[in-house]
């Protein structure tokens, strides 16, 4: 199974979204993050996919790391992933746009989640309001969301 990883920036009152402009997710609004690559740990990882995308810098020791999240899907083995997620409070540099990536500021209070993976209205909320989840969702081959879904504590 892929190894991906997700991270939000966010102040107290608001997140960090960017627009992914092309390939798995493209128009979705969503955190920074992609696939773990050869022996790169998560954090490593997020910390050289927010640079490419939003040219921030982020300090691995200053994750929090807030949800393991399963995705699932029909017939496409190749796209199950374990997707770590992470929450940045501090980072150097301005949220930029990239090939990749248009990043915009919304308030915690009006998130679009219409314009979000539909998974991330069942839990993102929850990790606002500080819990640490595992959770597991499955998809349809055209990339709509099962109504099945779990969500439970985080125990590592
Ligand atoms: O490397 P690539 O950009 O393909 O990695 C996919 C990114 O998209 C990775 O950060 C994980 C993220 N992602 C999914 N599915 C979902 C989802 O259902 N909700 C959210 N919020 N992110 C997802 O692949």
């Amino acid at each position: 199974m892929k190894l991906t990883t997700l991270c939000f920036l966010h102040t107290n009152t608001d997140i960090l979204l960017a627009m992914k402009k092309r390939s798995f997710g493209a128009g979705k609004m969503n955190g920074v993050g992609g696939k773990v690559q050869g022996d790169e740990t998560p954090e490593q990882a997020l910390v050289r996919e927010a640079f490419e995308e939003i040219e921030v810098t982020l300090n691995e020791d200053k994750l929090d790391k807030v949800a393991i999240i399963h995705f699932a899907f029909d017939n496409k083995p190749d796209w199950d992933q374990e997707c770590h997620v992470y929450f940045a409070s501090e980072w150097e540099g301005e949220p930029t746009e990239s090939e990749e990536m248009k990043p915009e500021w919304y308030s915690k209070e009006e998130i679009p989640y219409e314009k979000m993976w539909a998974d991330d209205a069942h839990w993102l909320p929850k990790v606002l309001a500080g819990e640490k989840i595992r959770a597991h969702f499955f998809f349809n081959d055209d990339q709509t969301m099962k109504e099945d879904f779990a969500i439970e504590p985080l125990v590592e």
